[in-house]
C-alpha cells in the first residue's frame, strides 16, 4: 500500500499546548498528511475512546490515522493502520489481523533493521532518533549521515524521527518524510510549524 507520507504528527494529548483536536486540525491545515495516536500512559478503554475521536477527525480532514502499539485498538477504532516497535506484535501477525489495505509502520534505528522491515512487509518505516529528544528520552541521535545512507539503501517510504524542529529540518535529505511530536504538539501555532516543516520535506 502506498505510504509516501511527507509529514506525520505524532499526537500525545498531555504534550499539546492547545486542545489536542485543535492541534491536529491546525496541523493538517499547515501540511500534516498523517496522524499517529501515541499514548503511552493510558488504558485500552481510554485509548480506544480517544482514538475514535481522532479517527473521526481524520476522516473529516482526509488524513489517515495510525495507532501506536495497539493492533486491537486500531481495529476497534477503524483506524488507517498501526505503528509498531520491536516490543509490539510482529508485522506478520499484525498483517494477518489487519489485512493488506491497512498501513503498518515499523520503528527502525539502523540500516540492518531496514532490511528486516522490508522483508517483514512493513508499508513504511520510522528511522531515528535523528537528533536527541526528550520525548523518548534519547540523549543522542544517530545523525543525518545515517539517515542519508538509509534513504539511499532502502526503497521503503521513510519518516525521519526524533528531535526534528523547524530549525534543523533543513538538514534532512528531501527523500525522507518527517515525523514530529513536540515540534507541533508543544506549539500554540501548529499550522505555522507544520507549514515550515512540510517545506523541508518536499520530495
Ligand atoms: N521514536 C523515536 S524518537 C521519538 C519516537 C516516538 C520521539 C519523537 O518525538 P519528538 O518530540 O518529535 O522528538
Ligand atoms: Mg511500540
Amino acid at each position: 500500500m502506498d505510504a509516501s507520507f511527507r509529514l506525520c504528527l505524532i499526537v500525545t494529548r498531555s504534550m499539546c499546548a492547545l486542545d489536542p483536536l485543535r492541534t491536529i486540525e491546525e496541523a493538517v491545515q499547515g501540511g500534516v498528511d498523517m496522524i499517529q495516536v501515541r499514548e503511552k500512559d493510558c488504558g485500552n478503554a481510554d485509548l480506544l475512546s480517544w482514538s475514535l475521536h481522532v479517527v473521526a477527525l481524520g476522516e473529516k480532514l482526509k488524513v489517515p490515522v495510525i495507532i501506536n502499539d495497539s493492533v486491537e485498538v486500531a481495529i476497534a477504532a477503524k483506524a488507517g493502520g498501526v505503528h509498531l516497535g520491536k516490543d509490539d506484535m510482529s508485522i506478520a501477525d499484525a498483517r494477518q489481523l489487519l489485512g493488506k489495505n491497512k498501513l503498518i509502520g515499523l520503528s527502525t534505528h539502523d540500516l540492518e533493521q531496514l532490511d528486516d522491515a522490508a522483508l517483514a512487509g512493513a508499508d513504511y518505516v520510522g528511522f531515528g532518533p535523528i537528533f536527541p529528544t526528550a520525548t523518548k528520552g534519547y540523549a543522542k541521535g544517530i545523525g543525518v549521515e545515517q539517515l542519508t545512507g538509509a534513504v539511499v539503501l532502502s526503497s521503503l517510504p521513510m519518516l525521519a524521527i526524533g528531535g526534528i524542529t523547524v530549525e534543523n529540518a533543513w538538514m534532512l535529505p528531501g527523500k525522507a518524510g518527517i515525523a514530529v511530536s513536540s515540534a507541533i504538539c508543544c506549539s500554540e501555532e501548529p499550522a505555522k510549524i507544520a507549514h515550515s516543516l512540510r517545506s523541508s520535506a518536499l520530495y
